[in-house]
């Protein structure tokens, strides 16, 4: 009677797991700017516009920490580039200031990034990504579409395990549970 019933649970369960590995995969990790990292320089509206990010994604700030910070703000705060220096930081979702921060892009949303050092949002230390839902990108097959010609590439982006480990030690949790509950 239970051993075809701890089968099927087996089964679902590395159903699952697979599934979580194929989703999790999608994820990747990106260094904000390349190989420029998060300095006063470099265009980062530019930098993120080359890139469509989507839910898990994760974004590496690196910088010499104290020089730089990377605040996630709000839309306002991004445009105006004031942090209210003094007051309670109206405007400020988050403060990453390790010099090598990973911000995991969790929600399809709008995130606001700068730098809170006087003069580098102003400066150029500053851009925003729309975090879309997509887990995979659709195949262009507009042939009416122009080819990029602004020398963007995905190459140095780099790919990160992203929450893959997560996903495998929650399926094993599950089949844990699953085994559990048979006895
Ligand atoms: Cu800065």
């Amino acid at each position: 009677m239970e051993i075809p019933h701890l089968l099927i649970n087996i089964i679902t369960t590395l159903l699952m797991l697979i599934i979580l590995a194929f989703y999790s995969a999608e994820s990747k990790s990106y260094t904000v700017g390349d190989g420029e990292g998060w300095d006063i320089g470099t265009n980062y509206m530019a930098w993120a516009q080359g890139h469509n990010f989507t839910a898990g994604d994760v974004l590496v700030f690196k910088y010499v920490k104290g020089q730089h910070n990377a605040y996630e703000v709000t839309k306002e705060v991004y445009r105006s580039c004031d942090v209210g220096n003094g007051s309670a930081n109206a405007g400020v979702v988050r403060k990453y200031e390790s010099g090598s921060d990973e911000v995991v892009l969790g929600e399809a949303r709008e995130y606001w990034f700068i730098c809170s050092f006087e003069g580098h949002c102003l400066g150029g230390m500053k851009f925003g990504v729309d975090v879309s839902l997509e887990l995979m990108t659709p195949p262009n097959i507009n042939n009416d579409a122009p080819p990029r010609d602004d020398g963007v590439t995905n190459t140095g982006c780099g790919v990160g395990a992203g929450n893959k480990f997560w996903a495998l030690w929650g399926a094993v949790l599950m089949l844990l549970a699953n085994l559990a509950m048979l006895q």
